[in-house]
């Protein structure tokens, strides 16, 4: 019999479970798995922690071990039907006798999905949709990169109160607080790629780098093993943050937004601590020694839509985009900016340069519209996180 707040409740469950794979899964998803006994009380749990290890499903069919049979089964994510990394977690829940599978959002992922249907066909209750709105949230880099087939995009700046991110003169250093500054690497780390232009190459020559995470900010966070265990621990864990907190010591990818290839040959962007790739247009002339991807121009600039197919291409999941201001407006402008995460210091400039460029907005109807997500003291600024509003 389906009793809707249970199966809230433990979808709920199901989903803080699959967040706590955030930053380690890459290019898998989150995933979270409950699973109940006959009489319907909890017989074990999982979470997916890193691609090609076991999927939430068997990890908590595992823990349940004979209780499940006659059980049910709560599930983020549909479960596979596919043996990929690892065997088809449908036949998985059939073997251990399920008589009940819940599911939050259907597998976009064609090879893999299939699974309510086979457990459908096998004479299991199937209910799909339970608390879709939530599995989405946690899984949605993922799910945009399998649905869309290109990265997801978060856009990150700090700037003054009143939105400047760098002095008339350019001078931009310490607008924000070092636990803002420690934040923002958290938030790198667990990017598949960091994405800056090359004026802020020029500018400011920077890493791009995650340098790990200050432990004085929030030790709960970078208390995580760097190679998640086979078995993950289930013990409680704060709340599930706002966003992905990343896993120390990580390496994203570094993209350079390059279109006439003007990076120089000894800019800290090509050093030998993360792997690089400088974007140009196809035509552009250059004698760079770097990874080189050429792309098809747009407006003044790089097709950014092909860019984020080709990043997805080689399993990038995620993209933080960084520096500087005539990038990102690009980004909005071409409608790809998934999540917008804004570091405000209490100060004021009242002149330089404002945090984004010129993102095609020729009059206020062509506003873009943003809906807070999350808001959030960091130190003595603010953490603001929206994304766009869905029309
Ligand atoms: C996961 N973890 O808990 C579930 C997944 O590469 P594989 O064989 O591990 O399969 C990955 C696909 O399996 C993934 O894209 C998704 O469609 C499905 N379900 N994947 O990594 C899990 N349940
Ligand atoms: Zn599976």
């Amino acid at each position: 019999m389906e009793i809707p707040e249970q199966d809230a409740a433990h979808m709920a469950r199901a989903v803080e479970l699959a967040g706590r794979g955030h930053g380690s899964t890459s290019p898998n998803p989150v995933v979270g798995c409950v699973v109940l006994d006959a009489a319907g009380a909890v017989a074990g749990e999982g979470f997916h922690a890193y691609a090609g290890g076991p999927h939430a499903e068997v990890v908590a069919l595992a823990r349940a071990g004979e209780r499940a049979r006659g059980g049910t089964a709560y599930v983020t994510l549909e479960p596979c039907d596919h043996t990929g990394r690892t065997g088809p977690c449908s036949v998985a829940l059939l073997d251990a006798g399920v008589a009940r599978v819940v599911i939050a959002v259907a597998d976009p992922n064609p090879k893999a999905a299939g699974g309510a249907a086979r457990l459908r066909a096998h004479g299991v209750a199937v209910t799909s949709g339970t608390l879709t709105g939530a599995a989405e949230r946690v899984n949605e880099e993922w799910l945009t990169y399998a649905r869309l087939g290109r990265s997801h995009v978060t856009w990150k700046f700090a700037a003054t109160l009143d939105g400047r991110s760098a002095a008339a003169d350019g001078t931009s250093q310490w607008i924000t607080s070092p636990e803002a500054r420690a934040d923002v690497h958290r938030l790198r780390a667990a990017a598949g790629a960091i994405v800056a232009g090359v004026g802020t190459v020029l500018a400011d020559d920077p890493s791009l780098t995650a340098r790990p995470a200050t432990p004085a900010i929030d030790p709960s966070l970078t208390a995580r093993p760097t190679t998640p265990a086979i078995d993950p621990s289930l013990a409680a864990r704060p709340a599930a943050p706002a966003i992905d907190p990343g896993v120390p010591g990580r390496t994203p990818l570094r993209v350079v937004i390059d279109t006439e290839a003007r990076t120089p040959q000894d800019a800290r962007v090509l050093d030998d601590r993360a792997p690089t790739l400088i974007a140009v247009a196809d035509d552009a002339e250059t004698a760079l020694k770097a990874d080189l991807l050429r792309l098809p121009r747009h407006a003044n600039g790089l097709d950014l839509h092909a860019l984020l197919r080709e990043l997805a291409a080689r399993e990038v999941v995620s993209v933080f985009v960084e520096g500087g201001p005539a990038l990102a407006g690009s980004f909005v402008a071409q409608g790809l900016v998934d999540r917008v995460v804004a570091y405000l210091a209490p100060a004021l400039l009242g002149s330089g340069r404002a945090a984004l460029g010129a993102a095609g907005v020729e009059t206020i109807a062509g506003i873009h519209r943003l809906t807070f997500d999350d808001i959030a003291p960091i130190g003595p600024d603010l953490r603001l996180i929206a994304r766009p509003t869905q029309p």
